[in-house]
Order: structure tokens, then sequence, then C-alpha cells
């Protein structure tokens, strides 16, 4: 469980290192990275829609809603045998964690509800983590899933409060509060991050990273999704976001929960490995591999592992232990102290840093 860490950011506080210059936003990012993660490391998911389309509700960015007429073809609940057979693929490939997505509003206790706990069952057998996101579910679902070996529920809080509602009308912010509440009670680790370029405003991302952020304790790990605007939906009109707010987004989602897992999510087949390589540098350590995401494209998964090997990168083991954090003060005075004290203070940071100037400086010296 992620501990002593600071919860009590403002709107302002984030917001202010959302709009950083970009070189202090990275080296701020990047340092709090280090601290708590392996840089060279990147854990990796793959998706699986086990139950697509005709959801009741109506999220504006959402191709499975079935009011809105777009061309994804919709499925009942695959069966365990196909899951089984998807989860060995994501494995042999590479991929740690297993996320099962449905279309649903909430769960529904009955034979369906059994099913899922039956995959969750068989790909915890394989020695990968289980993820669900299925909707809203009752503390009692949450501790059910939990007995059968569940490692990880996602449920995005999408946006910020006020931004929320102009995107979903079906359900509140709170409903997904109390999701994320009942995971909470059971030892099922929570996955909860959002969208951004849905039209929301820069101030919105910095509410739901606050909103993110006050989660006590903070969310293991944290989707940042680049809405896919899909034709038939609400939003099919949004212009794409430019990589620098990707990129910006990551930053600060390290800076203020420095030991989730942010995972760079929808929206990689927009962006240039150069991209990619500036958002896993501002912190993302974790994304979703596979050429499909629940129904729209992602890259193909050997292009992102000639990408890792490009960049030194190495997929994560399933079941890593998180590293345990440095005080909250550590934490906070990397952005308070601006410039006049050493940001870090750790000795051997310093040393680090030290050799590396007086190597630099003797290569200048030497002309090389
Ligand atoms: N029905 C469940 C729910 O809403 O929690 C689970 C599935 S839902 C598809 C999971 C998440 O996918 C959403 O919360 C949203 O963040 C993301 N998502 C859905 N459509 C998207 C889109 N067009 N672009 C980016 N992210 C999207
Ligand atoms: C999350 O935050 N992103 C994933 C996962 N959690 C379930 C889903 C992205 C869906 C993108 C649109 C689609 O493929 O339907
Ligand atoms: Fe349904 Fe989830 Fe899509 Fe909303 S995001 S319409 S709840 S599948």
């Amino acid at each position: 469980m992620l501990t002593n860490t600071k919860h009590d950011w403002t709107k302002e506080e984030v917001l202010a290192i959302y709009n950083k210059p970009i070189m202090e936003l990275l080296y701020d990012a990047a340092t709090v990275h280090r601290e708590f993660h392996n840089p060279n490391q990147v854990q990796v998911s793959t998706l699986l829609s086990i139950k697509t389309g005709g959801c009741p509700e109506d999220c504006g960015y959402c191709p499975q809603a079935a009011r809105y007429h777009t061309d994804i073809k919709g499925n009942d609940l695959m069966s365990v045998q196909q899951v089984k057979a998807q989860a060995l693929r994501a494995k042999s490939s590479g991929s740690s964690r297993v996320c099962m997505g449905a279309a649903w509003r909430n769960v529904k206790d009955g034979p369906e509800f059994d099913q899922v706990l039956e995959m969750v069952r068989t790909i915890n057998k394989l020695d990968m983590e289980v993820c669900c996101t299925l909707g809203m579910i009752t503390e009692n679902q949450a501790h059910r899933l939990a007995e059968a070996g569940l490692y990880a529920y996602n449920h995005n809080l999408d946006s910020s409060e006020e931004y929320y509602k102009e995107v979903i009308s079906t359900r509140g912010y709170q409903d997904r509060l109390d999701t994320i509440g009942n995971v909470r009670k059971t030892n099922v680790t929570v996955c909860s991050g959002g969208i951004i370029g849905m039209g929301e405003n820069v101030e919105d991302r910095a509410g739901m990273l606050m909103a993110l952020a006050s989660l006590s304790p903070q969310p293991e790990s944290t989707p940042i999704n680049a809405l896919v605007a899909v034709e038939g939906t609400p939003l099919e009109e949004q212009q794409p976001i430019s990589i620098w707010e990707m990129i910006r987004m990551v930053a600060t989602t390290r800076i203020v929960m420095p030991q989730t897992q942010v995972r760079l999510s929808a929206g990689r087949t927009d962006m240039s490995r150069e991209g990619q390589a500036m958002c896993f540098f501002a912190g993302a350590n974790s994304i979703f591999a596979g050429d499909k995401l629940l129904t729209t494209p992602n890259p193909d998964v050997n292009q992102d592992m000639e990408m890792f090997k490009l960049l030194g990168l190495e997929p994560m083991k399933p079941f890593v232990k998180k590293a345990q954090p440095a005080s909250v003060e550590a934490q906070y005075s990397a952005y308070q102290d601006q410039g006049e004290k050493p940001r870090w203070t750790r000795p051997e940071h310093k040393i680090e840093r030290n050799e590396v100037a007086k190597e630099a400086g003797k290569s200048l010296k030497a002309g090389v």
C-alpha cells in the first residue's frame, strides 16, 4: 500500500507545476521518478474487452455507449477459455498484467459475475497480475473479486469534478469515488486516472490530479489517456491534444503521485517515439500493449518492443514490490526550493552529479 505521501495538493499548486517551464518540469518529474522507480523498467498491460458495446451510460467519449451510433462490433461476455487463450498470448509477448474491461454501468450479481470471477482465478494461476474494469461495484463485489485473486481494479475519475458533469450525466463523481472506496476496503490495488483532450481546460486537468492525489492512499496506478475521438460519439469533433500536453500531464502526475505507476494509455498511435520517450523520461512507467485497446487501435506489440530496445527499457516482471518513499518533506521541498538550494540533497545524488560534471568538464577541456 502506498503511504507517506503528500495528499493536500491544492489546485493552484498542481497548476503551477503543470505550467512550469518544460525543462524545469521534466527535471523535477525525472528526479522524483528516480527516487521511487527504476527508470528503465516499464510495466506492460494488455487490455481485453470481455464484453463489448451496448452500455446504458452516456459517457461522451465512449464508443461503447448504446445510445451513440459508432462502428464497433458488440459482443456478449467472452468464455473463460477464450480469456485464458488471450492471456497466454499476452504473457508470451511480455505482458505482466491483463486488464479485462466490460461495457457495464455496474456489476450485477449472478452467472455473468461468477464467470468473471472464474476468469480472474484462471489468469491468476498463470502468474500474471489481473485487473478488471467493470463499472461500479459494491463492497461485497469488491471482496469477492479480491478473494478470486484480483490484483487491481480500474475505475477512472476521468476529469475534474466540475467538467465531469459536461461529459457524463448518467452517474456522478461521487459514484466513482464510492466505487474506488469499496475497492480500498479490500487488498485489491486501485487504478484510477482519466482522459485529456475532451475540451476541458488546464484547471480541470489540475482538478482531476488534485482529486486523485487526495485519495489516501493514492492509487497504485494512474492511466493518462488522450481522447480517441470516435466517430458517432458526442466528442467526435475534438481536436487531438499536442504531445506537450501529454508530457506536462504525465510529469505533473508523477510529481503529485510519486509512487503510482503512471500509465501512458489511449492515444499512443498518434505519438512519435520521441514523444513517448519524453513521457517515459517525465515519469510514465507503464503502457497498454497489443494492437487494440478495448475497441480502438493501439501500436503493434513488435513496434513497442523495438521502441523499448531503442530506449533501453525493459518490461517489468509481475508483482514487483514498490520502493519505500522518502519523507513527505523531501518530496515537497523539490518543488519549493526554486534554484537557491540543491533540490536533491541526498549525498549520493550530489556525488553522482559532481562526477558527471567533472568528467564533462575534462572532455570539454580536451576538446572531445
Ligand atoms: N464501463 C467501465 C467504466 O466506465 O468504468 C469500464 C470500461 S471504460 C471503457 C474504461 C475507461 O476507458 C473510461 O473510464 C475512460 O477513461 C476510458 N475510455 C473510454 N473511451 C475512451 C476514449 N474514446 N478515449 C480515451 N479513453 C477512453
Ligand atoms: C484506461 O484508463 N484506459 C483503458 C483502460 N483504462 C480500460 C481503456 C482505453 C479505451 C480507449 C477506447 C477504446 O478502445 O474503446
Ligand atoms: Fe459504459 Fe464505461 Fe463506456 Fe461509460 S465508459 S459508456 S460506463 S463502457
